[in-house]
């Protein structure tokens, strides 16, 4: 699998590769991760798009990682389930993307550049300082205080794992490494702390880290 990589090439740190390298791991098969940084497009040509996670298992190539996901159920049904039934999988999904990915990268972003390769910085300030209309400083400035906001937009998780153990239910499925995987970008790429130890939140994440032999607690990253 291709795998999105820092300045240190052992820092991945994509949310839609960790959640894909924890649906392989949950359905315990071995894969090895080949480090990919933005600039390297043509690495990834042959997959008829530009981002990953792309997936190569023997002949098929998959990119996309909801394709992926939808792959590896069908393939592998014998192998422990990602959930991909519950219907709300889906809104999970689209929740994640556009509510809580823009949200952490309105905090993390001049952190994110600060831990890319020399040749994906100017790559990834120009084209996010487009998206957003402002230089990446700007856009971090204040970030303290626009914390309680996203408390407050992390509200129905809270609320969700108040009365169940995971997303997925009793047992964690592809719902939980969804919204894990933006728990782990931030984490493998800045310091700055969004979810308090005694948060109900931050006890599933450390389930979620500590799950799979320790995979994603293991990753290059920072202790919090
Ligand atoms: N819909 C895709 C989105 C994947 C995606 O956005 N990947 C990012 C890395 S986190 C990427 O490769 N971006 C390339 C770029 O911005 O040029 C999926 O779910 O796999």
């Amino acid at each position: 699998m291709y795998d999105l990589a820092g300045a240190d090439e052992n820092r991945r740190f994509s949310p839609y590769c960790w959640r894909i390298r924890m649906a392989l791991a949950h359905k315990g098969l071995e894969v090895e991760y080949l480090p990919w940084h933005f600039v390297e497009k043509d690495k990834i040509k042959f997959s008829g798009q530009g981002k990953v996670p792309v997936l190569i298992d023997g002949s098929n190539t998959i990119a996309d990682s909801w394709e992926i996901s939808k792959y590896l159920e069908s393939t592998y049904p014998e192998r422990p389930s990602l959930k991909m039934d519950n219907g709300e999988v889906m809104f999970i999904k689209f929740w994640t993307e556009t509510v809580l990915h823009p949200e952490i990268l309105k905090l993390l972003v001049l952190d994110i550049h600060d831990n890319l390769s020399p040749e994906d910085q100017p790559y990834f300030r120009e084209t996010r300082e487009k998206r957003f209309g402002l230089t990446l400083e700007q856009v971090v400035v204040n970030r303290q205080e626009r914390l309680p906001r996203i408390q407050k937009i992390l509200t129905p998780l809270r609320s969700t794992l108040s009365k169940q153990k995971y997303l997925s239910g009793e047992t964690p499925g592809f719902s939980d490494y969804i919204v894990f995987g933006a728990f782990q970008w931030a984490r493998c790429m800045s310091g700055f702390l969004i979810l308090n130890a005694d948060d109900i939140i931050y006890k599933w994440r450390d389930k979620m880290l500590n799950m799979h032999e320790g995979l994603a607690l293991s990753a290059v990253g920072y202790p919090i």
